[in-house]
């Protein structure tokens, strides 16, 4: 079968990073590996939407990935195109979205079905039993609407157990000299699936595309995928951000065989990360740095114990303490995200937060405004207790968005807005004293001025720019 891979890319690009879709070159492998003729799609670069006319006209399956609330109108847009284009093949959304919400995925999309959470196997099938002639829609992980309007929902199959027996991504489908060339700074990689905690701002929706608990690969499995990226770049020194929700569930000697097994390889990282304060103890962070970790990226949302406890953060101000500490031991970047502006939070909670942060030291502070998204508890909590401003508008789906633009999505019963954003631009101004103080910081921006003078010389005067300001700049 000719199945053609459609990436959408974002609909605002300009708050969002650009990146190759790791989960959707892992599909690409897998049919490939069953012998499909598959094309990547990718829109990222694209002027105009007909420019890749050419790579879907005889398509037998289109499958558009849909990764967030936020970029719904964005695949809905190119699958209708797509459809124009070429009527005759099987239109599939699949990703974050649709796993969430497949109903309105196949209504706003004209989609002929989804295929919900983890898909290397149902997609698999899919294509498989379309060659064979068969029915899809009698298969698991399918949603689809019927003749008669009626949305139809199948039961989903076991989640893979196994993760080192999914196929590493096909990269080579992906044109990595632009992607760089156009600001990516790092290549993508997961090591785990799925997060068993419990954030009110985050589930239960993520539990919808890997289920609720969390599976690992094996150090040898991922050593081995960098490897198979080296050979394919002609790179022995590689720059990695582990996409996982919480890469620091693998334990201690998980890191030390990782960064054995990188040693071994001749190959060297440096990667970056996301995490929980209470998920890293003080041996754990010294071997991640020892294997090329030079920052991890730590969901701190506030200082205020109570605000954590309607966050169900799990977490305590004191492990945060901690953790930043050995962060600064051992030389790793710690970056603190924030999120202010939830409705129960007063002008003390801020205060807390604030005064958490000084403790923290930390050497990067992104702070956003807690936001509504559909399909996580937050949303529901907001709705029946009156707190949501605009239920309708998806550009207010996305915090990234919302942050540049200084808008929120809940009201808010004890303070001002302008009182949140007030404090949003302190933070900011303390982030940009921390980026101006902290030796990791001077130390980056020196090897910068050597390796790049022009963009040295830029983000210092980003810096100073947001430290006279009080607004973050993008650096
Ligand atoms: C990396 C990442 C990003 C990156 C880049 C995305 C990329 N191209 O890689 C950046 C930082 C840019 C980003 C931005 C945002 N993100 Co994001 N992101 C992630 C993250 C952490 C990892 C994605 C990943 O690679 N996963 C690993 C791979 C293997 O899984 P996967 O992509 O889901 O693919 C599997 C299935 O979904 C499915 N699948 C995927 N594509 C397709 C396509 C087809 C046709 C089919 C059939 C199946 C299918 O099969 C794959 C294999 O099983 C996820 C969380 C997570 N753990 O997945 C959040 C996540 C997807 N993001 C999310 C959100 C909310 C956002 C933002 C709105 C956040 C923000 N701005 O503050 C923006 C949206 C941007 C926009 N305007 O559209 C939410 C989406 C939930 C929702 N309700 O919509 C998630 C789930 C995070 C969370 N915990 O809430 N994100
Ligand atoms: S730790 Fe991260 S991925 Fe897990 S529930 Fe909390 S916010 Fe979601």
């Amino acid at each position: 079968m000719r199945v053609a891979l459609v990436y959408p890319r974002f609909q605002w690009t300009e708050y969002n990073g650009l990146a190759e879709p790791v989960g959707q070159l892992i599909l690409a492998s897998v049919l490939r590996d069953a012998g499909h003729d598959v094309r990547y799609v990718d829109y990222s670069f694209c002027r105009e939407i007909d420019e890749l006319d050419h790579m879907v006209r005889d398509a037998d399956v289109v499958g558009v990935a849909v990764s967030a609330a936020a970029k719904l109108g964005r695949a809905a847009m190119v699958t209708k195109h797509i459809r124009a284009v070429n009527p005759g093949a099987l239109y599939i959304e699949g990703g974050a979205y649709p796993s969430i919400f497949p109903e309105n995925t196949l209504r706003e999309t004209g989609a002929d079905i989804v295929i919900e959470g983890e898909a290397e196997e149902a997609l698999l099938e899919v294509v498989g039993t379309l060659a064979a002639g068969g029915d899809v829609r009698c298969l698991r992980n399918v949603s689809f609407i019927s003749p008669d309007g009626v949305f139809v929902q199948n039961p989903r199959r076991p989640v893979i157990h196994d993760l080192d027996s999914i196929p590493f991504p096909a990269r080579d489908l992906v044109d990595y000299d632009t992607y760089f060339a156009n600001g990516l700074a790092e290549y993508g990689m997961v090591t785990t699936r799925g997060c068993p905690f419990r954030c009110t701002y985050c589930k239960p929706s993520t539990d919808l595309i890997f289920g609720g608990g969390i599976r690992r690969r094996s150090a040898g499995d991922v050593v081995a995928e960098i490897i198979e990226l080296s050979e394919l770049r002609g790179q022995k020194h590689l720059r990695i951000f582990f996409k996982d929700d919480t890469i620091t569930m693998h334990p201690a000697a998980w890191f030390e065989q990782f960064r054995d097994g990188l040693r071994d390889a001749g190959v060297t990282l440096k990667w970056h990360c996301n995490s929980r304060v209470d998920t890293v103890t003080r041996d754990k962070v010294r071997v991640m740095a020892e294997s090329g970790c030079h920052c991890i990226s730590f969901g701190i949302e506030s200082g205020s114990p109570k605000i954590l406890e309607f966050y169900d953060k799990g977490t305590t101000p004191e492990q945060a303490v901690k953790a930043f500490r050995w962060c600064h031991e051992f030389r790793v970047e710690a970056t603190a995200n924030l999120m202010i502006g939830f409705p129960m939070e007063t002008d003390e909670d801020i205060a807390m937060t604030y005064r958490l942060l000084k403790r923290l030291r930390p050497d990067d502070i992104i702070v956003y405004f807690s936001t509504a998204i559909p399909g996580r508890h937050i949303h529901t909590w907001a709705r029946e207790n009156g707190y949501l401003a605009n239920d309708t508008n998806p550009e207010l789906l996305d915090p990234a968005r919302n942050r540049a633009n200084e808008i929120m999505n809940m009201r808010l019963p004890y303070m001002t807005m302008d009182g949140v954003v007030g404090w949003k631009h302190r933070i900011e101004r303390y982030r940009s004293w921390r980026k101006m103080t902290s030796f990791r910081n001077i130390q980056n921006w020196a090897q910068d001025l050597i390796a790049n003078p022009g963009l040295a010389v830029h983000k210092a005067a980003m810096v100073v720019r947001g430290l006279a300001s009080g607004k973050a700049t993008q650096d």
